[in-house]
């Protein structure tokens, strides 16, 4: 059975490959593992939650920019009332729909593969691109000093809510980035100068999707994602597990309690 027909779970021979992919790439394509339902109603969820339909304390939200560049995005706006502009929804683990993608069955064995011990998550987040483009996300790490935690986490698994072709800012990658650590200590944005040095343009590997596809995405790898040309929406939502032995060490406020997942 191919990863792609295996909506169910990845078999252990498609399991074992991604997990070679990975360690090589820094990323893997798991193929469909959310079947077309449960991604009706995930969509369903996503709107009603950027129209105010849905209302949870506590989500974070922040607007695209009106000219698509990143450097534009307005920082520490969040809420803005009803849109399907949202570029990014964080906390959505409080959403009992999006909980259950979180915690998907066909998910526990690939995190477990790479965790020992209980697993908590760091962040559940929706990045969405909208009808009218979205914002370009530039080459990054999903680690760091501002993620106020005191060792790096490593496993994500981004899912596509809907198709994710080149043309709708797929998710690219430059493989084999994991492997040199963190770019600078803060992590976060590749500046254009190491990304450069690093041949990022020439070397990038861009991975389309379909709804329902998954991809396991290593939190050191450079990746980033384009604005959409289609004229629809192209949402992902993806989730860093860690394991539940992670600290926070911020200082300034109450240190952060992680969400535990896959509890037995
Ligand atoms: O979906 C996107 O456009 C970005 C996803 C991403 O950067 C991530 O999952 O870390």
């Amino acid at each position: 059975m191919t990863a792609r027909a295996a909506v169910a779970g990845l078999s252990p021979d498609a399991l074992a490959g991604a997990l070679e992919a990975f360690r090589r790439d820094g990323y893997a394509p798991l193929g469909k593992l959310v079947d077309d339902a449960f991604l009706a109603e995930l969509r369903a969820r996503a709107d009603a939650i950027m129209l105010g339909e849905v209302v949870h304390q506590g989500l974070f939200f922040q607007h695209d920019s009106e000219s698509g560049r990143y450097e534009d995005l307005e920082l520490g706006e969040g809420w803005r009332g009803p849109s399907l502009d949202y570029r990014k929804i964080e906390k959505l683990e409080v959403d009992p729909v999006f909980r259950r993608l979180i915690e998907r069955p066909a998910y526990e064995p690939i995190v477990r593969a790479l965790i020992a011990g209980d697993v908590v998550i760091y962040r559940a987040v929706l990045f969405t691109k909208g009808p009218k483009g979205g914002t370009e996300l530039p080459w990054h790490q999903d680690a760091g000093t501002f993620w106020g935690i005191d060792r790096d986490p490593f496993v994500q698994i981004w899912t596509a809510l809907d198709d994710a072709p080149r043309d709708a800012g797929c998710l690219e990658f430059v493989p084999g980035t994991h492997l040199g650590g963190r770019a600078t200590p803060l992590g976060g944005v590749v500046a254009d100068e190491i990304a450069a040095r690093g041949d990022a343009e020439a070397r990038l590997i861009a991975v389309p999707a379909k709804a329902g596809d998954a991809i396991l995405i290593h939190n050191h790898v450079w990746h980033r994602s384009r604005r959409s040309a289609t004229g629809k929406p192209r949402r992902g939502f993806t989730v860093c597990y860690m394991t539940a032995d992670t600290r926070c060490v911020r200082k300034k406020r109450k240190p952060r309690e992680f969400t535990r997942v896959f509890s037995r």
